[in-house]
């Protein structure tokens, strides 16, 4: 073999590691076990340059780890319930499943193309019953928790075709993706998962989560959004029932000069006198067609009316008007706000809209008894400060304010400390087919009964027709629907909701251990032994939902004693974007703005409708801008583990990738320089001899040796620390370079560098690695060989190189033994010629050494 064919061997090694089985996961509990996790992919029907670079780390770890002697368990499965498959059985009339099983098929063909060391044997799909048997019962555990449950909520419904829209088939206008009808918000009784339970807990335990990037553990800790305060009530006048508030400042109550209901609040209309009645429903129905964004823009108007009726402040008796207002959400806290204009922005710019009045109790700290007397002010005072016109309250510091506040409350039975989370119940009722089915029945005598678990899965019927029209396909199928009650026999009906993709994404990773197990949802020793995931790799897109549901599972399974671990993320990788070259319009927006290369002239590159020129970028790759570069593209050209080299060197992990077919070229070249290496060698008559070697006596040998053991130590170090593949990759390049540059190649010590080379490229370009390592005739896979230990001994230097400055200024180097002290080296430096040539008849005022790097001398 002479030319370096990638084709020829990668197609020939995928196949003899899969007749050898060395990707299977190993059992042998003496290893200490290492679980590589790559973010499944969803079937979309084939693979992009985002998910090569993703599997392509999380198989480089998975490589490197085997080698270092762990058991190591690198799955793959698919997410593949969803609307995209839904979609396309009513765009296309095809069973979501075939759709679903065809697009599995190619992906994988492609994904096996990577050279990825991954045990198929635990490939998994979530649309296959044998997975979704156990998303149901999963299902049934948090209902048998009490951590399931129904409510009624709003959902997307489109008139025209008389259905459920979800928010992926609303487009921007709020109009339906298929009737085009203006989509309206219907309440329909739903199912939730209780995970504000968690809420505290998800939260605490994010300082345990030392492996993950601090930007992803900051948005979790924003999602879940804890507040610290108070619930306060505030009697309305003339009646028995009381508005209450959460404040996170229960110092500022004496404040309040207004109270604000949002509108959908249950007490709104029961406050509305009889002449504000009009006026506040029309207003309800005017806030109902708002979305929450537009509600709480900072810059947006704040808007609101008077509801006619008065409530009281029980702290200082007063009677203060109710308001209903579009910035006030129902959903959070108690959906109710005391007005503090003087201290809250929003109510600040409310109350100045709407002429409230505004009260100071609050004042910087050495204000002057002048000013104490202010009781309007130009603009908000937010921070803490001295408390004034606050009755027995006055003159306190206003962060001890808070728990005195608080604690007076109390005792007058007028509210208590409250603890808010911005976090909301999970939603996960879907009026869809393509997901599993909710596995309940709802039975006229019973009320909810829980299917039983010999009768797991309930099976997606396949007898459908996909319209697009009425309720869920689901609730269209009446033979589906009916069935006895499995409690009392009475004829009951099947829910039809399907799950959340997000519920089947929450818990995959603890199926794989046990993928095939068909008894139980997964044998939990084997779990637990396999678990936490030890790195998890995927795209910063997850950073919130994703990684909190499947959190909040592993917490849920914990406290079921099915898992005896917290976190199932021990460390977390979110890898960048990958990015190709696109014109830009800079005069135009969003994604108007990009103009795919196949119809530029690249010679005069100008807008095909407005003629304005363009601008070349570099952009995330997308079908919309037309600038991707397809996978099997690049493995056709230059072979797999060319590509997988390009972009495990072009950039750090968790940074974004430029794609540049220059640097392509460029690491195809450099697999080519290590081809002819390693196959010149493999001609001479030593490549065959075991290379043992310590201590050889030549100057030259001693270096090449100190430059393999460098290139080894650089190389774990860059692979064990943060993942730095690019630099890893520079260090390879090294001991090409220096291996080329040999002078004793028949030498044992180029023999060692030789091996050293292949072993420390196999988990980056294993093809060639393992087609090389049999070139100097070794029998068993590079796969399976230890990584190999820097030699201290051979990475010590007999000589250092110092630096000789003259007055700052460098004016030679020279060699000295790398053992010399100090003093040797000043004098050393002294006696050389290039300090000699300067020196020569001038007084040395100064000498300062910096040991191993210079000596530098300072002359009059
Ligand atoms: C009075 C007050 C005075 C407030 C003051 C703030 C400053 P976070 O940190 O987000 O929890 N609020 C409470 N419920 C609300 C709702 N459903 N919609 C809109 N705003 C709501 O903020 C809590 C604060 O947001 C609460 O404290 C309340 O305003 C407001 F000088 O009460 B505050
Ligand atoms: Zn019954």
């Amino acid at each position: 073999e002479s030319r370096y064919n990638p084709a020829a061997i990668e197609e020939k090694w995928q196949k003899t590691w899969i007749e050898q089985g060395i990707d299977k996961t190993e059992e042998n509990k003496d290893k200490p076990k290492f679980y590589a996790l790559s973010m499944f992919p969803y079937p979309s029907g084939s693979l992009h340059m985002g998910h090569v670079r993703n599997y392509v780390i999380t198989d480089v770890i998975a490589r490197l780890k085997r080698m270092q002697g762990y058991r190591v368990l690198h799955p793959m499965g698919w997410d593949a319930f969803g609307l995209p498959a839904e979609n396309a059985a009513i765009k296309n009339n095809i069973p979501p499943a075939k759709w679903t099983q065809r697009n599995i098929a190619q992906m994988c063909d492609q994904l096996k193309r990577l050279g990825l060391s991954i045990d198929w044997d635990k490939e998994l799909a979530t649309c296959s019953p044998d997975y979704y048997k156990w998303t149901q019962w999963i299902f049934l555990q948090f209902l048998q928790a009490g951590l399931a449950y129904q409510k009624e909520a709003a959902v997307n419904w489109d008139p025209v075709d008389q259905t459920v829209l979800a928010n992926e088939q609303v487009d921007s206008e709020g109009r339906s993706w298929r009737s085009g009808a203006k989509v309206e918000k219907k309440l329909l009784k739903q199912w939730f998962l209780k995970i504000t339970d968690y809420a505290e807990e998800l939260l605490q335990d994010l300082d345990q989560l030392t492996g993950w990037p601090e930007r992803v553990k900051l948005m979790q800790a924003n999602w879940i959004g804890k507040s610290t305060g108070a619930y306060l009530e505030f009697p309305i006048v003339d009646s028995s029932e009381k508005i209450g508030v959460f404040t996170t400042r229960p110092d500022t109550v004496y404040g309040v000069t207004y109270v604000v209901l949002a509108p959908e609040h249950p007490l709104t209309r029961q406050v509305t006198t009889p002449d504000r009645k009009a006026a506040v429903e029309a207003f309800i129905q005017e806030v109902a067609a708002e979305s929450e964004l537009e509600r709480t823009a900072e810059d947006k108007p704040k808007r609101g009316i008077p509801t006619g009726g008065m409530a009281i402040n029980p702290f200082t008796g007063v009677e203060i008007p109710i308001w209903i207002a579009d910035y006030v959400l129902y959903e959070y806290g108690t959906g109710a706000v005391m007005g503090v204009p003087a201290h809250d922005t929003r109510d600040f710019q409310f109350a100045q809209g709407n002429n409230l009045p505004i009260q100071v109790v609050i004042v910087p700290p050495n204000t002057d008894a002048e000013a104490l007397h202010v009781t309007s002010l130009q603009e908000t005072y937010t921070e803490p400060g001295i408390m004034i016109n606050s009755g027995s309250f006055n003159g306190m510091d206003s962060v001890q304010g808070k728990q005195a506040v608080v604690e007076y409350a109390e005792k007058q039975g007028w509210g208590k400390a409250r603890i808010q989370y911005r976090l909301r119940d999970w939603l996960i009722s879907r009026q869809r087919y393509w997901g599993a089915p909710i596995p309940v029945v709802h039975c006229p005598n019973c009320g909810i009964v829980p299917v039983p678990e010999a009768d797991l899965p309930v099976r997606l019927p396949e007898d459908i027709e996909f319209t697009g029209r009425g309720g869920s396909p689901l609730a269209q199928l009446e033979s589906w629907v009916n069935v006895p009650c499995p409690t009392c026999g009475t004829p009951a009906k099947r829910e039809t909701d399907t799950m959340d993709t997000f519920i089947d994404s929450s818990w995959y990773f603890l199926r794989y251990p046990d993928a095939t197990n068909d008894k139980q949802v997964f044998d939990s020793a084997r779990v637990n032994d396999w678990m936490p995931v030890d790195q998890y790799v995927g795209g910063i897109e997850h950073a919130i939902l994703h990684l909190l549901y499947s959190r909040f599972f592993t917490k849920v399974l914990r406290d079921s004693n099915l898992l005896n671990f917290d976190e199932p993320f021990q460390r977390l990788l979110t890898q960048g974007m990958v990015q190709g070259l696109t014109y830009m319009n800079p005069n135009k927006a969003d994604k108007d703005k990009w103009v795919p290369t196949s119809i530029v002239n690249a010679d005069d590159p100008r807008d095909p409708q407005t003629g304005e020129p363009l601008k070349l970028v570099y952009a995330t790759m997308s079908k919309s801008k037309g600038n991707g570069v397809a996978p099997e593209d690049v493995i056709a050209k230059y072979g797999v583990d060319t590509a997988r080299m390009f972009i495990l060197f072009k950039a750090p992990p968790e940074k974004d990738l430029e794609w540049d077919e220059a640097d392509v070229q460029g690491q195809f070249r450099f697999l080519n320089r290590v081809w002819q290496l390693v196959t010149e060698f493999a001609q001479q008559p030593n490549a065959k001899e075991p290379s043992k070697v310590k201590n050889p006596k030549s100057k030259i040998e001693k270096d090449l040796r100190r430059a393999i053991h460098t290139a080894i130590q650089a190389v774990t170090e860059d692979l064990e620390g943060e993942y730095q593949f690019n630099t890893a990759v520079s260090e390879l390049m090294k001991l090409s370079n220096a291996l080329a540059d040999a002078t004793c190649k028949d030498s044992p010590v180029y023999a060692e560098g030789i091996k050293t080379l292949i072993l420390l490229l196999a988990p980056f370009a294993p093809h060639i690695a393992d087609e090389l390592w049999h070139a100097i005739a070794r029998q068993e896979s590079v796969h399976k060989q230890s990584w190999l230990k820097a030699d201290p001994d051979a990475l010590v230097a007999d000589e250092m190189t110092l630096v000789i400055q003259i007055n700052g200024k460098t004016r030679g180097t020279i060699q000295v033994p790398a053992q010399a002290d100090r003093q040797m080296q000043e004098k050393l430096a002294r006696e050389s010629e290039p300090a000699q040539r300067y020196i020569e008849g001038k007084e040395i005022k100064k000498v300062i050494v910096v040991p191993g790097k210079l000596v530098n001398f300072a002359l009059g």
